[in-house]
């Protein structure tokens, strides 16, 4: 399966991003500040003020988001999912949608994904081990195919589920997390402008390794809300239990929203390793903004609740 990139004119597909910043500069795509701000992108980034002299808010590197990877199924190291994914095979590939909806069924991925609109978005991802990246991806929005699928008014919750397959995710046959590798969101923050399925990143198709052929994107969430390699969708009247929450519940919650004032109970939230590129994967150590720096979208979901409960 090949993902239509509805954006022609602007592709991120060079190997280096200084060679694609080249590119953007010729085109008249990039601000003076360094900024990414083209206007063929549906969301502009965020505006925030640099909380470090080091921020720059510039693409990781592609060669380095998609080798330093979290992606069980395959391995426990960050090099391994690169080394170890590119077997699975993801064409043809198939999403169950069932649960409290009218529109339940097996679908073809490519036959869905026809149906909506592909967009490109730059988002900052931050993972919950305190390092974060800044990744192009491709794909459409959640919210679209929640309408696609017409949730009765029973549905408050979306539940995910990775592909489990031991022969060829060779880490299920080991007990690291009790697969398969599950997820969830509340209907509301599965409607939010921001959350996306992608298919595909840089403008390319996913890479195995990175989730293909579909996988979340919530960038104001830790990383491990975005599931990888989706092949099944429920809607669901009960909050779920994501993978992460079954092993160790009071190291990882349902809502898992990156705040810099709740630490991990083993290590501290405040700031956050910058993987952009260029000299080392260790090249910047920057704060941590509440809600990944995406507030203005999404605080107002959480309004009344408290944080430190509901992390
Ligand atoms: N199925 C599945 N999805 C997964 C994971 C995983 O182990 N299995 N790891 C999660 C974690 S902890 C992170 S940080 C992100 C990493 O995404 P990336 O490798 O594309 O950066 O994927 C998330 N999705
Ligand atoms: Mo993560």
């Amino acid at each position: 399966m090949k993902f239509k990139n509805t954006h022609k004119d602007h592709q991120i597909t060079d190997e280096s991003i200084y060679q694609s910043r080249r590119k953007l500069l010729k085109a008249g795509l990039i601000g003076t500040a360094g900024m990414l701000s083209s206007p063929n992108f549906a969301l502009t980034l965020p505006k925030s003020e640099p909380n470090s002299k080091f921020v720059i808010d510039e693409l990781t590197r592609e060669q380095d988001a998609t080798t330093y990877n979290n992606f069980y199924e395959f391995s426990l190291s960050k090099s391994g999912p690169s080394e170890k994914a590119g077997g699975l095979k993801t064409d043809p590939w198939s999403v169950e949608v069932g649960g409290l909806c009218e529109k339940q069924g097996t679908f073809d991925l490519e036959k869905l994904i026809n149906q909506f609109q592909l967009e490109e978005r730059i988002y900052r991802m931050r993972c919950v081990e305190a390092w974060s990246m800044v990744i192009p991806w491709n794909g459409f929005k959640l919210s679209d195919l929640i309408k696609y699928c017409k949730p009765l008014n029973s549905a408050k919750y979306l539940y995910f589920e990775t592909l489990y397959d031991p022969k060829q995710m060779p880490g299920q046959n080991g007990r690291s997390i009790p697969w398969p590798y599950r997820e969830g969101l509340r209907m509301d923050e599965a409607m939010n402008d921001l959350t996306l399925m992608a298919v595909g990143m840089y403008g390319k198709n996913l890479p195995n390794q990175n989730g293909a052929p579909l996988r979340l994107v919530t960038p104001w969430k830790y990383g491990f809300k975005g599931i990888k390699s989706i092949v099944k969708i429920q809607f669901m009247d009960k909050q779920p239990i994501n993978s992460w929450q079954a092993i160790a519940p009071n190291e990882y919650g349902f809502y898992a929203n990156v705040n810099p004032q709740v630490d991990h109970p083993r290590w501290s939230q405040a700031t956050e390793r910058r993987i952009t590129g260029g000299f080392s994967l260790f090249n910047s150590r920057i704060d941590t903004q509440m809600f990944n720096g995406y507030g203005d979208y999404v605080a107002d979901m959480y309004n009344g609740m408290d944080l430190r409960k509901n992390f």
